[in-house]
C-alpha cells in the first residue's frame, strides 16, 4: 500500500528555506517517515529566484504570494522560514485555514502575537511545531535522556554561551538580521532564543532574569544584496537597530541558576553554541562546533579515574543516528533538519514528538522578553508563564 503523503508548501528560499528544502527531500530516503512530505509548493518574494529556486531543489509549485499559498486546498502543511517579521500573519493565517504550521524560531516578537500564534492554532487543532532544531541534535537528545534518566542527578547549572563572529567588522554591511522591523532583536531573538529553549527542554522552566545588552557599531554601511551571513556594501550607511550581544542571569523554577551570553562579535568564534550542566551526580558539555560529542563526567566513575569523556552519539542506539551512517561517520547541521521534519510527521500521525511546539515557542518568547524588562527597569524581571 503506498505511503500516507501530506502536501507541503514552505514560505522562505534562502538560508532556511535551503535547509528545510534538504530537510524534505532526504526524510523519507533515511527515515520510515508516514506520513510523507510531497514538495507542493515554494514560496519567496521573487518569482524567478523562486522559480529557479522550485527547479533545483524539486518543489512542484512556486508562488510569490504568501496569502495565496495559505488560501489553497491543496495544501496541508504550512512550512514559516521566513524573517520573523512575518511568522505571526503567516502562522495565523494558516492555522486558520486548517493547515499544520512549522514555524522558524523566535516564534514571534513579542508574547502578545506568540499568544494568539498558539490561541488560533490550538482552536483550528492543527499541529504547531516550532523549529528549534538543536533539540534534535543527537548528542543533545541523548542529553535530554541522560537528565531523565538521573545520570546527572538533581540540576543546579546551566551555563550558556552562544558565540558568532560575523558582524565582527564594523564595515559588514547592514542586512534583515540587524533590523528590529525584520528581526524583532539581534543576538537576543537570534541566538539566546535556542539556549532558552535548551534550557527548558533539558532543565524545566525559567522564572525571573536580570539581563544587559549591547550595539557596539551603531551604523553600517548598507546593504546591497545579502545571502545567509554574508552581504555586499550598497551606498550610505544604515542604523542598526538591535543588540549586538545581550547577557542574562535567570533563575529556574526548581532552584537551578543560569548564565547566558549570546553574541555576533566574537572573533573566531563560528557557531559556538556551548552549555554545561552541572548536576548533583555530574555534568554534561555540548558545543556544536563539536556537534556529534557529549562530553559526560560523571562523580560515580572511581577514585583516580575520574574526568570528562567525550561520548560520540554516532551508534545506533543514539537518537536518530541509526537511520544514516555506521558509527563515527559523523553528522552535520542539515541533518537536525531532516531530524525535525520526522518529529513534525510524527506529530502529524499524532505521535510524540521532542520538539517545542508553539507553546514552547511562547514560553521562549516569555523569557526573552522578560530579559527585555528587566534592561529596560535596571532590576530582576518575572517570566509571564503561558498556559
Ligand atoms: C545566524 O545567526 C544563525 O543561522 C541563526 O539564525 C540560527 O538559528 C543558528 O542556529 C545559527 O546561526
Amino acid at each position: 500500500m503506498a505511503a500516507k503523503t501530506v502536501n507541503v508548501a514552505l514560505i522562505g528560499t534562502k538560508f532556511m528555506g535551503k535547509a528545510h528544502s534538504n530537510a524534505y527531500l532526504k526524510v523519507a530516503k533515511f527515515f520510515d517517515v508516514e506520513p510523507q512530505p510531497v514538495m507542493k509548493m515554494i514560496c519567496g518574494r521573487h518569482a524567478d529566484e523562486t522559480a529557479e529556486f522550485a527547479k533545483r531543489f524539486g518543489w512542484e509549485n512556486h508562488e510569490s504570494d504568501w496569502h495565496k499559498v495559505c488560501d489553497r486546498k491543496d495544501i496541508d502543511v504550512v512550512d514559516v522560514s521566513t524573517p520573523g517579521g512575518l511568522h505571526h500573519d503567516i502562522s495565523v493565517a494558516a492555522a486558520k485555514n486548517g493547515k499544520h504550521v512549522f514555524c522558524e524560531k523566535p516564534l514571534a516578537f513579542n508574547l502578545k502575537d506568540a499568544r494568539t500564534m498558539l490561541e488560533t492554532a490550538r482552536k483550528a487543532g492543527v499541529v504547531h511545531m516550532v523549529n528549534f532544531n538543536y533539540r534534535v541534535v543527537p548528542a543533545i537528545a541523548l542529553a535530554k535522556q541522560m537528565i531523565a534518566a538521573g545520570e546527572i542527578g538533581e540540576i543546579r547549572h546551566f551555563r550558556a554561551t552562544y558565540l558568532q563572529d560575523w558582524l565582527t567588522d564594523a564595515k559588514f554591511p547592514m542586512n534583515w538580521r540587524l533590523r528590529k522591523e525584520a528581526a524583532g532583536s539581534g543576538a537576543h531573538g537570534d541566538l539566546n532564543a535556542h539556549h532558552v529553549d535548551l534550557a527548558r527542554f533539558l532543565v524545566g522552566e525559567i522564572g525571573e532574569v536580570v539581563g544587559m545588552k549591547k550595539t557596539f557599531i551603531a551604523e553600517r554601511p548598507a546593504e546591497g544584496r545579502s545571502a545567509g551571513l554574508t552581504a555586499t556594501a550598497g551606498e550610505g550607511t544604515e542604523k542598526v537597530t538591535v543588540d549586538d550581544a545581550t547577557l542574562f542571569l535567570a533563575k529556574f523554577q526548581n532552584g537551578a541558576i543560569g548564565s547566558f551570553e549570546a553574541t555576533r562579535m566574537a572573533p573566531g568564534r563560528k557557531n559556538y553554541n556551548r552549555f554545561e550542566i552541572n548536576g548533583s551526580r555530574g555534568s554534561l558539555v555540548f558545543n556544536f562546533e563539536e556537534m556529534n560529542t557529549l562530553q559526560y563526567y560523571s562523580c560515580a566513575d572511581p577514585a583516580g579515574r575520574q574526568g570528562f569523556k567525550a561520548i560520540m552519539a554516532t551508534e545506533g542506539v543514539h537518537p536518530y543516528a541509526g537511520a544514516w551512517w555506521p558509527p563515527g561517520h559523523v553528522l552535520g547541521y542539515e541533518h537536525t533538519f531532516v531530524h525535525a521534519v520526522v518529529e513534525l510527521m510524527g506529530a502529524i500521525q499524532k505521535k510524540p514528538t521532542i520538539m517545542a511546539d508553539f507553546r514552547d515557542g511562547a514560553q521562549c518568547v516569555a523569557v526573552l522578553d522578560a530579559v527585555e524588562h528587566s534592561i529596560d527597569e535596571g532590576k530582576w524581571a518575572k517570566v509571564e508563564m503561558v498556559e
